[in-house]
């Protein structure tokens, strides 16, 4: 019942980052492009597979001078997958433990990142060149208040522009940035990306790079689609500059997810040089590369702030200037002083700068040695008040109680409990 609301946002209200000071507003009116980029997650990034670079582009941009390269963050989506990835930036809450939210509460009240920008003047579309009632999509945008989809109808595929699950994301960002150029400004698009999906397979003329040489042949051609999505990127952003979008804007690329499950443990112990791969391991090994590029900027660097996706949403409202403070949001911004280096994953383990919980063992993050549960416990109770809240909110569709505008709790909210 609403009653749940008055617990729920009292713990928000009290633990609101405020934004850095420099960065609020800093950007205002810039036109805002996400990328969801399918599986990539960190290992690739800057690293080489049989001598050959991975993601020349990508580690370009991590010595960038206009780009924030946060090399210690991480996904934490669940069964959702990109679905779960979207749901997380777009509401700064988690997915749900089961299933995929996107599904199971399609129809709730939702005070979505595109809602807001929406009330702040911007045009707010996704483009995905996919089926639109694919993880029903098309019913949960109507409930962000998206305004625009770009689905598979919005793209002309032809012939061998199709691979994996859709169109090629070379064709995909072409025909894109020319969607893009009629867009009224300033807009908010989140484009998804879908080459680098499983089982990774390309035509031969999109192979840059050979196969890996290990005993699975998903991680052998995961380096492949990776390679192909690093140059759909870079021709990406000369589109955007020749559409005259690029120094207007501000570019976000994140990964979604994992691409490399622990089923190829065995290969990507060979891959990293391993004797195996650990729980420990494979925590870390959840991180994905989050780039924010301001053209213009000048004050790129890397940031090795532990975070995560849910930290997406306030980052970029505050770099537009849009006040976040009574939003129902569990994230905080990256740039604000007082973001904790700490993210939560769905399923409860979770990383700070200095441990690592998994399996229900306490881990020295430095180390990788086993340390006393005592040092983890204040994290894990936090870890598992703020899954749950995000749950109540959730499953009680408790946002229908809730005037994000005020900060007032609403009719039904709370009355029951008192
Ligand atoms: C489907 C695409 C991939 O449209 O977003 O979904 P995933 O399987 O990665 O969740
Ligand atoms: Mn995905």
């Amino acid at each position: 019942d609403g009653s749940e609301l008055v617990e729920v946002n009292n713990y928000v209200r009290a633990n609101q980052a405020s934004p850095n000071k420099e960065m609020f507003g800093k950007y205002a009116g810039r036109n805002v492009i996400l990328v969801s980029m399918e599986s990539l997650q960190s290992f690739v990034i800057n690293n080489e597979m049989n001598g050959e670079v991975v993601t020349p582009f990508l580690n370009s941009l991590t010595k960038d001078p206009d780009t924030y390269y946060f090399s210690d963050f991480y996904h934490q989506t669940g069964l959702g997958k990109t679905s779960d990835s979207e749901f997380i930036v777009e509401n700064s809450l988690f997915g749900l433990g089961r299933g995929a939210v996107f599904f199971t509460h399609g129809e709730n009240t939702y005070n979505s990142m595109s809602e807001t920008l929406g009330e702040n003047g911007y045009h707010t579309s996704v483009m995905h060149p996919n089926n639109k009632s694919f993880w029903n999509r098309d019913r949960i945008y109507q409930s962000f208040n998206i305004e625009k989809f770009y689905d598979i109808d919005s793209y002309t595929v032809n012939e061998g522009e199709e691979v994996n699950w859709g169109m090629k994301d070379i064709p995909f960002f072409n025909q894109s940035a020319d969607l893009m150029k009629d867009i009224p400004q300033p807009f908010y698009t989140r484009m998804i990306t879908l080459t680098n999906h499983y089982p990774f397979y390309l035509d031969e003329e999109d192979k840059y790079i050979n196969e890996y040489t290990s005993n699975s042949g998903t991680l052998n051609r995961y380096f492949q689609t990776v390679r192909y999505m690093d140059e759909a990127l870079k021709l990406f952003f000369e589109d955007l500059k020749e559409q005259g979008l690029y120094d207007n804007s501000i570019i976000v690329l994140y990964g979604d997810h994992y691409g490399i499950s622990e089923n190829h443990n065995k290969a990507m112990a060979m891959y990293l040089e391993k004797e195996h791969i650990t729980p420990y391991d494979s925590a870390l090994l959840q991180s994905v590369p989050l780039f924010i590029h301001i053209p213009g900027s000048k004050d790129g660097r890397e940031i090795t702030e532990t975070a995560g996706q849910i930290d997406l949403r306030p980052t970029i409202l505050h770099l537009l200037g849009i006040d976040t403070s009574k939003d129902m949001q569990l994230g905080a911004d990256l740039f604000s002083e007082e973001h904790d280096g700490f993210v939560i994953f769905r399923d409860g383990r979770f990383i700070t700068d200095e441990l690592l919980y998994t399996d229900e063992v306490c881990y020295d993050r430095e180390t990788g040695e086993e340390t006393s549960i005592d040092a983890c416990q204040p994290y894990i109770d936090r870890a598992t008040i703020e899954l749950e809240h995000s749950d109540k909110i959730i499953n009680g569709d408790l946002l229908r109680f809730y005037d994000q505008k005020t900060g007032n709790l609403t009719a039904g909210a709370g009355k029951s409990g008192k």
